[in-house]
């Protein structure tokens, strides 16, 4: 399997509004499929007030400015009549303060107050997030709710059985319209305050058994078919607890690592991360590009030389390897916490940015029009980057094999890595140079930015 990442708003318009949507998603499965991708992770496509959509007004409604429902499930019929899978993300840990559970919660009414996490007496309400200056405490009216992503995005109580039960019915519920599985968003998040010490701690364990019931449920409605992708990002050794469960998560290490080693010109990062990360597991990684919530690959890598061979590294690890939308093209864009938008710029379909199925929400300002980012100039252009990615994608497709895979044997000088990829049955060795220059390592040749297997 093959991810791709779909910021939904981002993607293809069907109604000329500008803003993506699914019938857009659905017309676009032909190039989806010449892309060679063949499992799509939706963004939130749920009721919310954001563009980004991880604050939830309605588990089981769409966002309007993507379809309706039966526009949902005809996008989903229509990538699985291409082979393509659909998963969608899924915060759970927290909603909108629109939400009417919130809102209700705010009135006082019953059973909605125990949704939500009141401060207590003993409580530190100027504690910050561990990452960053955002306040977890929020104050509304007079009363202090938890909202670790913000005070718009108050945190679920999943100390309360019933908003437990309640989260099993939205997983049942996108199960029965057709979707393949979950991404499953913030997943270290649902227990993170220790309301004895009043204080923020991740409870791993606890975390990882509610999980487990998550996907009790979700194997008792789709069967042993279902995918389900985790994010933690955190720590190799902490996302190995959760994937274990879950059974594939994503490897940040992976994309910081890559990207660490190409900015500083020396493999070592990336050794260390393939070590770590890519040995044999109990479950599957997924290696990815780069996600919204990162600066765009190229925008820090601005050699494309350095980034088809980050495209070579990706497609010849193990695992289910996701390309963020737009990364195949060189996509630019670099995040601020203030303005996410600007890693989510619409994806140009057309090198003058309008025609078919383009977006325009909001004004593009990385990937400017005729820059040779677009698809139509790259699908024409031979050696593009697009083209390149494509001939991975085709690789990758003959060798399936590689998803239950792992690495051993990793070898390097300064610019070269080496590595052994095995199943047990098949297997190869790959070397890849990530500097401009001619290498020899272990005796084989590599020109620049060479990716050669063995
Ligand atoms: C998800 C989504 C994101 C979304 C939310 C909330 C969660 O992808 O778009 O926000 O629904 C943390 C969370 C993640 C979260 C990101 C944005 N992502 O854990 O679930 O924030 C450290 C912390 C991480 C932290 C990361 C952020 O440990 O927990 O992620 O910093 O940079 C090494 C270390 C690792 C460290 C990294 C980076 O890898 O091992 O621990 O991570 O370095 O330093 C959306 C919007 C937001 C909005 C929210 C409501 O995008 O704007 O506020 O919704």
């Amino acid at each position: 399997m093959i991810g791709y990442e779909i910021f939904v708003r981002s993607f293809a318009d069907s109604n000329e509004d500008g803003i993506g949507d699914f019938r857009g998603i659905a017309q676009k499965a032909d190039y989806l499929k010449t892309l060679g991708v063949n499992l799509v992770w939706l963004t939130p496509h749920f009721k919310s007030p954001s563009y980004h959509g991880y604050d939830i007004i309605d588990y089981f409604d769409t966002n309007s400015s993507f379809g309706s429902l039966s526009d949902f499930k005809a996008m989903v019929d229509a990538l699985h009549e291409k082979g393509i899978k659909m998963v969608i993300d899924l915060p759970l840990n927290h909603v909108s303060d629109r939400h009417p559970w919130f809102k209700a919660a705010m009135n006082g009414e019953k059973p909605y107050v125990d949704y939500f996490l009141w401060a207590q007496p003993h409580f530190n309400l100027s504690e910050k997030r561990h990452w960053d200056e955002e306040l977890l405490w929020h104050n509304r009216n007079g009363k202090w709710y938890y909202g670790v992503f913000g005070g718009s995005s108050p945190d679920l109580n999943y100390e309360n059985p019933e908003v437990v039960q309640k989260s099993l019915e939205i997983v049942e519920f996108w199960l029965n319209q057709g979707v393949d599985g979950f991404r499953f968003d913030a997943a270290k998040h649902i227990y993170d305050y220790d309301i004895k010490e009043g204080r923020f701690r991740y409870d791993h364990e606890k975390n990882v058994a509610y999980w487990k019931l998550v996907m009790d449920k979700a194997r008792q409605v789709k069967g042993s078919d279902i995918f389900a992708v985790t994010e933690v990002w955190d720590d190799p050794e902490i996302v190995d607890r959760y994937a274990k469960t879950i059974g594939c998560s994503f490897n940040f290490y992976f994309t910081e690592a890559i990207r660490e080693s190409m900015q500083h010109g020396a493999v070592y990062k990336i050794v260390d991360c393939f070590q770590r990360t890519l040995t044999k597991k109990p479950y599957l990684p997924s290696n990815f590009t780069g996600n919204h919530d990162m600066h765009r690959l190229a925008s820090l890598i601005q050699q494309e030389d350095q980034r088809k061979v980050f495209f070579g590294l990706l497609m010849t690890t193990p695992g289910v390897p996701f390309i963020y939308y737009g990364d195949e093209l060189g996509m630019k864009g670099v995040y601020d916490s203030t303005f996410t938008e600007d890693v989510i710029e619409p994806f140009p379909w057309h090198a003058s940015l309008s025609g078919e199925n383009q977006t325009f929400w909001k004004a593009v300002r990385f990937n400017r029009a005729f820059t040779g980012v677009s698809v139509e100039e790259q699908l024409n252009r031979e050696g593009s980057l697009l083209r390149e990615v494509m001939a991975w994608t085709n690789f990758r497709k003959e060798n399936e094999w590689l998803t239950n895979a792992w690495v051993e044997n990793v070898g390097h000088n300064t610019f070269v890595v080496a590595y052994t990829v095995t199943d047990g049955n098949y297997g190869f060795r790959v070397y890849a140079n990530i500097a401009g220059h001619n290498e020899t390592f272990e005796g084989v040749h590599l020109k620049p930015y060479e990716v050669k297997i063995v």
